[in-house]
Formats: structure tokens, C-alpha cells, sequence
């Protein structure tokens, strides 16, 4: 397609770096023949084993967040040139959950992604609305509000090493997926923004994932759909047999 398809996991806080070893070796001969990108976003700890691991591989490492700054006081972070040096490739910026539990704002957001593209990281940012947004019928200010905060000052150089994900965040961990109708229609909407922001050009080759509870029953439906460019997996990408199946779905 005109597109990068990415299928990323998202780990969250699971597997110890043995386990995070032994949960790569099963998944990387399963996923071999892909033909996406395949991601695999680790916690911390997991990182260097992780990049260890899957260096001969197509499966690339990312990370769950990172600060923007360089160095400095700020006890408990991790900044983009430690993840750098690890050889990182990727960063999930502003899931929902850091947004609920570790009040993490648009401004932070927007540091952390200005910090990731200017250490050469590629950042997943997480856009989504609340329950009561999309019964409010808010949901499209929600969305271009994010990104547009999230995105300032991204340059549309930058941009091409952006992938956004649209995470309804009533959908996450809940086992309550987006129907492929409402997870195009938003993807849509992120990519008329992205047009909005930028020019057609460049929101025409962003990568849009799809978020929350995406799994081995539901990926081939929301893949097929126009501006659904991969998907950002939870729960479903530590289970080696429904992460291939994913990516099989993008054949
Ligand atoms: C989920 O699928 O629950 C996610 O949050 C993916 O990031």
C-alpha cells in the first residue's frame, strides 16, 4: 500500500527480562514472513535483552515512554539518548494509561515526542477519547485538540517518522473493541486532521494504528479498513500465537 503497516505489542508492565527472552525466541520464528513491520514495545528493564535477542530478526524494540529531557534530576526517568544507545527504534508516547495514572498531559506529550524525533526515535503517539466524550459527541475535538497539542512544533520532515495510534481509551483493557466502522471513521478524521496540520502529501503517508483490544478475532476486520495502517496490541501481543496471527492479517 502507500502506507508502512505496523503491527507494535505493547508489553505494559509484564515479563521480567528472562521472560521477555523466552517470550521473543517463541514469537520470533512465528512472525518471520511478515510482511509489516513488526514491533515489540518492552518495559525498560527488558530493552537491551530485547534488542539482544531480535537483532538478526525483523521484529524491532521499542519503548513504553521516555523523558525529554537529556539528563538531569529527575529521579526514576529514562531519557531518548539511553534508549538510543540500546538500539530502540521505537517509543510509545502518551498511552492512556500514562495520561489516567501518571498525569501525563498534551504538554508532556508533546515534549516527549519533540525529544524522541530529535534523538532519531520513532514515536507511537496514543490519541483517543474517554466514554463520555464519545457519548457526548466529542469526539472529533478531542481528537484533533491531542493532535494538535501533541504535534506542535513537529516539524513535516518529522512527521514521516511519527505513527499515530488511535486508542478509544473506553476500549482499552476493557476487552470492548471499537467496531472497524468506528475505528475507521476516527482513523479517517486522524488522517483529515494530520492534512489539516500539515498537507495532504504528508498525512497521506502517516501510519494510523488502531488500539485497544485488537486481537487475533477482530485484526483482520479492522486492518481491511482504508486509513486502519496496523495496529498498537496489548494483551494479545504476549500471546505468541494470536501476536502471528495479527500480523498475519495484514497479508
Ligand atoms: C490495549 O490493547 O489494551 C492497549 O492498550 C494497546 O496499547
Amino acid at each position: 500500500g502507500m502506507r508502512k503497516t505496523i503491527i507494535a505489542g505493547n508489553w505494559k508492565m509484564n515479563k521480567t527480562p528472562s521472560e521477555a527472552k523466552a517470550l521473543l525466541e517463541e514469537i520470533i520464528p512465528l512472525v518471520k514472513d511478515a510482511a509489516c513491520e513488526v514491533v515489540a514495545c518492552v518495559p525498560y528493564v527488558d530493552l537491551a535483552t530485547a534488542v539482544e535477542v531480535t537483532k538478526d530478526t525483523n521484529i524491532k524494540i521499542g519503548a513504553e515512554n521516555c523523558h525529554w529531557a537529556e539528563s538531569g534530576a529527575f529521579t526514576g526517568e529514562i531519557s531518548t539518548g539511553m534508549l538510543k544507545e540500546l538500539g530502540v527504534e521505537y517509543v510509545i508516547i502518551g498511552h492512556s494509561e500514562r495520561r489516567q495514572y501518571f498525569g501525563e498531559t498534551d504538554e508532556t506529550v508533546n515534549k516527549r515526542v519533540k525529544a524522541a524525533l530529535a534523538a532519531g526515535l520513532k514515536p507511537i503517539v496514543c490519541v483517543g477519547e474517554l466514554l463520555w466524550e464519545r457519548e457526548c459527541n466529542i469526539t472529533n475535538e478531542v481528537i484533533a485538540r491531542q493532535l494538535k497539542l501533541d504535534l506542535w512544533g513537529v516539524t513535516e520532515e518529522e512527521l514521516k517518522n511519527v505513527v499515530i495510534a488511535y486508542e478509544p481509551v473506553w476500549a482499552i483493557g476493557t476487552g470492548k473493541t471499537a467496531t472497524a466502522e468506528q475505528a475507521e471513521e476516527v482513523c479517517e478524521l486522524i488522517r483529515m486532521c494530520l492534512k489539516t496540520l500539515y498537507t495532504l502529501e504528508a498525512a497521506t503517508g502517516v501510519t494510523i494504528q488502531y488500539g485497544g483490544s485488537m486481537n487475533d478475532a477482530n485484526a483482520a476486520e479492522l486492518l481491511a479498513k482504508t486509513n486502519v495502517d496496523g495496529g498498537l496490541i496489548g494483551g494479545a501481543s504476549l500471546v505468541p500465537e494470536k501476536f502471528a496471527k495479527i500480523i498475519e492479517a495484514t497479508k
